[in-house]
């Protein structure tokens, strides 16, 4: 062979390879298109419940895909269906699946049917809830519904590629990066730009430099309202114009590129790549000229609010449509004058076309008939049951009708098989028979498989779950030492540092001075800026740093620096780190620690303490109330070798305490949801938690001068509480039960007498009526007095508790009023 044949066969052939990748990227495209068209006709005959697609936004997802590696993490939003499709991660059966929501993680692997579809994720862990090699695969965290809500976490993963690639000690966790190599991609809507913190999160990731490369989708609109009224100037990338990098700044690279140009989203996508992943340096990427072929969502038209014009542009520049223009007009000329194409004639796009809709429309089929089979067959099973029950009933005409109603149903759902069993149930309350008996197990049986399918994996289910961490008790020299309590906690931090290489503490003021209240005072310069670190204010993605961390295998301890001021922090914990195993069915995690100190101290913020509020937001996560340090450091050392997220809220006004110094700093352990009796006492038992607590036993002491003993409980860890239910036995011995706590009245105490009274049946012992003594339903006053008359006193609770007995034995104990 001559040396030009040669030359002309590899132009050829590495020609033959592009051409067979575009062809391949053109079939993805089409069969996501495909796959949206299908999905909203599903919607509106009935068989799905809402659909929101990536319909108009396939091109650049083709390009995004090409630069994703093994090891990147993807953090984005509902339209980005076809950029998993073109990772490997999502099939159009599984879209379907999704759809309908079907609740076998295997068929559906998004959230085995939890979340509605456009709401994407791999897995990160495998059954026994160990880690996967994140490495070895392309990583998508699960999507979140609130705009933005996104963003926040993708910060903490972007920053996870900084730590590995800088922070010494971890070069063994080869299952979590490849020296930092990864990139982290979000994408947006143009219009959830508009959010707070859309700019809070890239003003941090240009702050703290790491490989992140945020894709703006710009469509123009954000459901019916125009960038004219979202985006100042209507363009993000104009507006972010400010954070492009100089030769000597830090910042980003910037890149505006439109939708639908194939050859330029690939070229942008391979520089953003190699920028952030060879550089850490954070990318911009805006897509411009983006459209919604099917309006936003199957809720609604865009007819309602595009005009004809903006609807016509919306199909000239539809990006599948422009790239297969591109793909028909494309010649090249290879060395030997050779017109290289990549189809012959339009026929080979439309066999792809036809392919595609042929692909897609088998696929939902099996999606259907899989999904519609499993209930199909509980109906037959429940059917066979009540026909059988009704031959034997007094009822039996009436059972018939209803169960014949059952097997009218063409499409069936559980809801209709348990609605019908438990009615039928009814007519058969007085009468007996192995039939009744049947129906009986089928729904009971039907209810706790419907509590895996609903309700499983809020929490770890594994056996490093939190509450699993056996008690370790603190130990102590035999001379006693007394010190200021905040040392307990620099020196037990010291200890977590040093024993765990993946451990990262940061937060305002968290770095060079060691926190607010130096319980980090000189760890910084022990173990690096990286390590222990300051941040910018900015609570939701101090929040996010660390649910992104945490999900690349670090163990981040988040601080806010106030309890007050988690408030900020609360909408990503609620939304986004609560409900992350939850939303995923135990297939990721995010085994955060939020460390924050709140309660008692002055004025209207310092001093909240809004339990009640930040309970019922964050189930998923525990919330521990330590009522010292060294419950504080033994909560920290527990949670370090579990895989649960938690709260941890110290006593602000208890750093000055003096707390005896523990020898053995990073290993003794505070058990999760265990209440401790702090003090035994046969008259009352007082549950109360955190600062109030000292309150709570200066009162003990003088009710003891008047004849009451109270038994006073710490509750300590509030989500989960008290496990082994022991706070019963002492309402058992005691038989009345107060709660105090310093939240508004119906706060937190109410949460507690729920527990107590109902899931722990202690109503039963109560000889008087339970009460609660919370403090005022307005925020504390500011000041000495302000607290005494916002917050239970000491005299507030010593007459709470007087009064009582007063109730109960008004001759011993004498109204006092
Ligand atoms: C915090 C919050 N507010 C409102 C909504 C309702 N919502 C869902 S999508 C959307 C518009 C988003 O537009 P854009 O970011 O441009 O994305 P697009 O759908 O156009 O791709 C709105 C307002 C929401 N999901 N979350
Ligand atoms: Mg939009």
């Amino acid at each position: 062979m001559s040396d030009t044949a040669t030359a002309t066969n590899a132009t050829q052939l590495s020609f033959n390879d592009f051409k067979s990748e575009v062809l391949n990227d053109y079939r993805i495209a089409r069969i996501s298109r495909e796959c949206s068209l299908l999905g909203r006709r599903e919607v509106l005959t009935g068989k799905a419940k809402f659909g929101i697609f990536g319909d108009g936004k396939e091109v650049p997802q083709l390009a995004m895909a090409k630069a994703f590696k093994n090891g990147d993490f993807r953090s984005g939003y509902y339209r980005d269906q076809t950029f998993m499709m073109s990772i490997g991660e999502l099939n159009a059966q599984q879209f379907f699946a999704g759809l309908y929501a079907h609740t076998d993680i295997k068929i559906e692997p998004m959230s085995a049917g939890r979340q509605m579809g456009g709401h994407f994720a791999t897995h990160s862990i495998n059954e026994d809830g160990s880690w996967k090699n994140l490495t070895a695969q392309k990583n998508s965290s699960a999507d979140i519904s609130p705009t933005a809500g996104q963003m926040p976490r993708l910060v903490g993963l972007a920053q996870a590629s900084k730590i590995f690639r800088n922070v010494k000690g971890l070069e063994n966790l080869t299952n979590f990066s490849n020296k930092g190599n990864e990139v982290a991609w979000g994408t947006i809507g143009n219009a959830s730009t508009s959010e707070g913190i859309f700019f809070e999160s890239i003003n941090a990731a240009g702050v703290l430099e790491i490989p992140m490369v945020m894709s703006v989708w710009d469509d123009e609109y954000g459901i019916s309202v125009h960038a004219k009224y979202q985006t100042t100037k209507e363009s993000i990338s104009e507006i972010l114009k400010g954070f492009q990098k100089d030769k000597n700044t830090n910042g980003y690279e910037i890149f505006v590129v439109n939708g639908w140009d194939y050859v330029q989203l690939v070229d942008v996508y391979n520089k953003a790549s190699k920028i952030a992943r060879e550089q850490h340096i954070p990318v911009l990427i805006h897509v411009k000229e983006l459209t919604q072929p099917q309006g936003h969502s199957t809720s609604g038209s865009h007819e309602r609010y595009k005009d004809s014009d903006r609807l016509q542009w919306e199909k000239d520049f539809d990006c599948i449509e422009k790239m297969r223009q591109w793909i028909l007009n494309f010649e090249l000329e290879d060395g030997n004058g050779v017109t290289l194409k990549f189809v012959d004639s339009e026929e080979e796009l439309i066999t792809i076309d036809k392919e595609a809709k042929k692909e897609v429309s088998a696929a939902k089929r099996n999606a259907w008939n899989a999904f519609n089979n499993e209930i199909k067959s509980e109906v037959t099973k429940a059917a066979d049951i009540i026909e059988r029950l009704a031959s034997k009933s007094t009822n039996g005409s009436f059972i018939l009708k209803l169960k014949n109603d059952l097997t009218s149903i063409l499409e069936p759902i559980r809801k209709d098989v348990l609605s019908t069993s438990r009615k039928i149930l009814r007519f058969v309350k007085d009468e007996n028979s192995p039939e009744k008996i049947e129906l009986q197990e089928f729904i009971k049986s039907s209810i706790k498989d419907a509590a895996v399918k609903y309700s499983s994996h809020l929490l770890s289910e594994t056996e490093n779950a939190a509450i699993n961490i056996p008690q370790v008790n603190p130990t102590y020299n035999s001379e006693v030492k007394n010190a200021d309590a905040r040392l307990v906690m620099r020196d037990n931090f010291d200890a977590i540092l040093n024993k765990y290489p993946e451990v990262l503490i940061f937060g305002e003021d968290a770095g060079q001075i060691g926190d607010v209240n130096q319980g980090l005072e000189g760890l910084q310069e022990k173990y690096g800026k990286l390590r222990v670190s300051d941040t910018g204010i900015r609570e939701a993605t101090i929040l996010g740093q660390g649910i992104g961390l945490a999900m690349r295998g670090l163990r981040p301890i988040a601080e806010i620096q106030y309890l007050d001021y988690l408030l900020y922090a609360l909408q990503i914990m609620s939304d986004d780190l609560a409900t992350l195993r939850y939303r995923t069915y135990g297939k990721q995690k995010a085994p955060l620690i939020i460390r924050t100190r709140g309660h008692r101290l002055e004025g209207i913020w310092h001093s909240g303490s809004p339990m009640g509020g930040i309970i019922n937001n964050v189930r998923g996560i525990h919330v521990l109330v330590p009522r010292n340090m060294t419950k504080a450091a033994g909560f920290y050392n527990t949670l370090l070798q579990g895989d649960d997220p938690a709260l941890v809220i110290e006593c602000l006004n208890g750093y000055r305490l003096k707390e005896e110094l523990p020898t053995n700093f990073g290993e003794f352990t505070t058990p999760i949801g265990a209440v401790e009796t702090i003090k035994e006492g046969k008259d009352m038992t007082v549950i109360s938690y955190g600062s109030t607590l000292r309150i709570v036993e200066e009162a003990a002491k003088e009710l003891i001068q008047v004849g009451i003993d109270i038994e006073i409980i710490d509750a300590q860890s509030l989500l989960p509480f008290d496990i082994n239910q022991d706070t019963v036995k002492s309402l058992a011995k005691t038989n009345r039960l107060l709660v105090i706590d310093e939240d508004v009245p119906g706060g937190a105490s109410a949460y507690l007498l729920q527990e107590i009274l109902e899931n722990q049946d202690g109503y039963q012992y109560l000889d008087s009526k339970p009460a609660t003594l919370t403090a005022k339903a307005h925020r504390p006053a500011y000041g000495t007095d302000g607290d005494y008359f916002s917050k239970p006193s000491a005299e507030d609770i010593f007459e709470k508790i007087y009064e009582m007995m007063h109730e109960t034995n008004p001759e011993k104990f004498k109204s006092l009023y």
